[in-house]
């Protein structure tokens, strides 16, 4: 990986935050990933856990506001959400939230997208986090619950690029 784009990863974290990253090798090129990843309005396009997305402010550039509505079953309803940046050089995406009826306050994710080194097709996704731990639970049981989803939302990531990139031979 770019020793360059490590620096997006490396966190500031409180004394009651919890960070980590999870990794994602995906079989196909860095643009039809990055196609899907930069859509600010349009994270249910693989984020399965969401049901709709609205933008409240803004036009998809760094600064807009989307709301976002998860499924039943989440100890959440709605998140509101801030595109802090939108690098599309580099293949960097960050996102805050700011607000919502959900327990993960001050949750700011990176997104970085990575060439093999032999370029070979293969993209690899780095998405890393810090969060407030909720009040009432330990720093494990959060890293847990934020791993699933995002683990979940990468490994769906890997497969509609996966497919896009079959429909197209
Ligand atoms: C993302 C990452 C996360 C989204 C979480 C962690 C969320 O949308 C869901 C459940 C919650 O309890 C919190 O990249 C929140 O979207 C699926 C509503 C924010």
């Amino acid at each position: 990986l770019p020793n360059n784009l490590f620096h997006y990863h490396t966190h500031a974290v409180g004394p009651n935050q919890c960070c980590s990253a999870a990794v994602q090798s995906i079989s196909a090129p860095i643009d039809t990933v990055w196609s899907l990843v930069r859509r600010f309005d349009n994270p249910q396009a693989y984020k399965h856990f969401l049901k709709s997305c609205h933008v409240i402010v803004g036009d998809g550039e760094v600064g807009s506001l989307r709301e976002v509505h998860v499924i039943s079953g989440l100890p959440a309803a709605s998140s509101i959400e801030r595109l802090e940046i939108l690098d599309d050089e580099n293949h960097v995406m960050s996102i805050s939230i700011v607000g919502g009826d959900h327990r993960l306050n001050n949750y700011r994710s990176v997104t970085t997208l990575h060439r093999t080194a032999d370029d070979d097709g293969t993209t690899i996704v780095v998405e890393s986090y810090v969060v407030d731990v909720p009040q009432g639970n330990t720093k494990e049981e959060t890293c847990v619950f934020v791993d699933t989803i995002v683990r979940c939302n990468l490994q769906s990531l890997a497969q509609i690029a996966e497919n896009l990139e079959k429909i197209k031979e």
